[in-house]
């Protein structure tokens, strides 16, 4: 199935041309029975097989054997965040990835817990396998790679919009079925339509997914400061969002990685040490997107820019009532309850 659908397509231009290269194994080459079974019924009873611990391991091995050291291992699951366009962004930036999927009623918790680095979902209903995931997976990525997409196809989406839909699309003729082309994209005025497209996306965005245009946003909290600090950091991020993320820039990778955030997370730059330079033009910086992005100091004593980030939050909406104390410290409120339509800024 992954071999049929990878060599058919853009996709499978890419292999013929070298681009991308898709090796398959099958698990069931790994078992440990003469009779190649790789799935067991399951402990405490219940409908259904899973797929054993060890042929898994196996076969994750002979994968990671194929590519270089430390290869991100993806396994395909409904029990997952659901794939969105950063998160492909950030794979495609790996050199490889092995894609592990699943059958039955599932694989044995212990491999996955010791094997798996990137859990991911396409979407929330079940299906038979991973292999269909796995495949948009690929096939998602795969336009990230130099030279996969032709001029034509990739000037697309240089344009694309991370967090709003596309604009409506038409081409000749110019009435079908009584149906006129909008006149503006015929009036060669160019600061026009890109006026009227970027309407169309935000209305488009309103009617067919609102959730789009977040009321509860995820918050990346970027954290620089001391080591004690940085639990404080990560207890907060828990407080305020239910996904989350810590990005520790104390590590240098990181920080040099130069990260993207999507248009509608928001960023919190959280740190303890009092004299960092202007709280608010780090965190600009860090946000240089024009995103939405809170300084949060959660130094102990008196801090100059604490009060200043107080005032910054409620201008942008955030309540900052009362201040809680989070591992030990005592911080300004962080309360999420972004009002809707506030945007950007
Ligand atoms: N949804 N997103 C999905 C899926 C099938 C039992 C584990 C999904 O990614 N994969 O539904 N996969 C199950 C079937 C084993 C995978």
């Amino acid at each position: 199935m992954i071999r049929d659908a990878a060599n058919t397509s853009i996709m499978g231009r890419a292999v013929k041309n070298g681009l991308i290269s898709v090796n398959t194994i099958n698990i069931r080459d790994f078992s440990t029975n003469t009779r190649m079974m790789v799935d067991d019924y399951p402990y405490g009873g219940g409908a259904g097989m899973v797929m054993e611990a060890e042929p898994v391991f196996r076969a994750v091995n002979a994968a990671k054997e194929q590519c270089g050291g430390n290869t991100r291992v993806i396994y395909l699951t409904p029990q997952a965040r659901v794939l969105d366009q950063l998160k492909v962004e950030e794979l495609a930036r790996e050199e490889e990835l092995i894609i592990l999927c699943g059958h039955y009623e599932g694989i044995d918790d212990r491999v996955l817990s010791e094997v798996v680095t990137d859990n991911i979902s396409i979407g929330d209903y079940v299906l038979t396998g991973g292999e269909l995931g796995a495949l948009v997976l690929m096939d998602a990525v795969s336009r990230f790679v130099p030279g996969v997409l032709n001029n034509e196809e990739s000037s697309r989406f240089e344009s694309m919009k991370d967090d709003l839909l596309e604009y409506p699309h038409y081409t000749r003729p110019e009435v079908w079925h009584g149906m006129h082309v909008p006149e503006v994209l015929l009036s060669g005025d160019h600061v026009k339509i890109e006026e009227w497209r970027h309407e169309q996306s935000l209305e488009r965005t309103r009617q067919r997914r609102p959730d789009l245009l977040a009321v509860s946003r995820t918050v990346r909290t970027v954290f620089f400061g001391s080591a004690e600090a940085a639990d404080t950091a990560a207890q907060l991020n828990r407080e305020v969002s239910l996904y989350g993320e810590l990005l520790d820039y104390n590590r240098n990778k990181l920080k040099k990685s130069r990260r993207r955030f999507k248009k509608n997370e928001l960023v919190l730059f959280v740190t303890d040490v009092p004299d960092v330079e202007g709280l608010e033009a780090v965190t600009a910086n860090i946000r240089s997107d024009g995103g939405p992005a809170v300084p949060v100091y959660i130094g102990e004593g008196p801090a100059d820019d604490s009060g200043k980030c107080e005032s910054i939050l409620s201008d942008r909406g955030f309540r900052t009532e009362k201040s809680m104390r989070i591992g030990g410290r005592d911080i300004s409120e962080v309360s999420l309850e972004i009002r809707k339509g506030t945007r950007g800024k």
